[in-house]
């Protein structure tokens, strides 16, 4: 098995005292962060979401999966990052009301974070008008980050949307959204500015959203 596969294998099943170390390994051999994070980690998830949806495995098991995956993503944390230096402002970034996933809203974070940002996380289950007083608490930030998991919580991300431009605060920032069920479509039809697809997307586009 490859060092790659043992540590997609220990994501899937929940290897959380394993993880640190086949990640630290697979660093020391030379695997790329990137290539670890995305064909390991989030592949395995992929999985995981999978064997759920068919009833091999309950929300204990995804729980977890997602603690191992927590646990390997702070080892590639310095890997991923390098010597950040914040020079592009702040980024406000949250999982919206209802909705408790945050693996991939703290992707979006680190790439973000990578990206020259200072990141202000809001965290999970982050009521819209938590978003609106964090925005007029930092005058200064330009760009906002919502992440919805669960088709459920769609209409807590339009209504967040909704929120942030009722406050009058669509001046002061632009708005981007993402997690799986959401597309481009979804985006436009919010108000949202931004739609991306993953992590590694969501820090191009805030750069580009600045420059
Ligand atoms: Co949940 N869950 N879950 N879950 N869970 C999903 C999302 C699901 C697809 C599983 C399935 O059925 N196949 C399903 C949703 C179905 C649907 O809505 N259509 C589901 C369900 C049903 C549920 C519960 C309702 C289960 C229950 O209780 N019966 C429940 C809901 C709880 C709640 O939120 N209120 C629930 C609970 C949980 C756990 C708590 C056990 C755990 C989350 C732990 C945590 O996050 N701390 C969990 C997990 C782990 C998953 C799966 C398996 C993995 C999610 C994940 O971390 N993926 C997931 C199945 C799957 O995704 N295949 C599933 C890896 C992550 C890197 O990807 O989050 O998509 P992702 O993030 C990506 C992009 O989406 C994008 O970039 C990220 C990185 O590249 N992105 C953005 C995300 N936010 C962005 C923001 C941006 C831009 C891009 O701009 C701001």
């Amino acid at each position: 098995m490859s060092r790659i596969s043992e540590i997609a294998s220990a994501v899937e099943n929940g290897k959380v005292k394993l993880i640190e170390s086949l990640v630290q390994n697979a660093l020391n051999a030379g695997e790329d962060a990137s290539n670890i994070l995305s064909e390991g980690m989030i592949a395995a998830m992929s999985v995981v979401g999978a064997k759920f949806q068919s009833n091999d495995i309950f929300v204990p098991e995804m729980l977890v999966s997602a603690k191992t995956m927590k646990k390997g993503v702070e080892t590639l944390r310095p890997y991923l990052t390098g010597g950040i230096v914040s020079k592009n402002g702040k980024y406000i970034i949250g999982t919206v009301a209802g909705d408790l996933h945050d693996i991939g809203k703290n992707l979006v974070a680190l790439m973000i974070e990578s990206a020259g940002f200072e990141v202000v996380d809001l965290g999970v289950d982050v009521p819209a008008e938590e978003f609106v007083k964090a925005i007029k608490a930092n005058p200064e930030c330009r760009l906002v980050g919502a992440s919805a998991l669960l088709t459920t919580t769609m209409g807590a991300l339009k209504g967040t949307v909704r929120a942030i431009i009722d406050a009058g605060c669509k001046d002061q920032v632009k708005i981007m959204v993402g997690g799986a069920p959401v597309t481009q479509e979804f985006a436009d039809a919010i108000g949202a500015d931004a739609y991306s697809p993953d992590a590694g997307s969501a820090a191009v586009k805030a750069l580009e959203l600045i420059s």
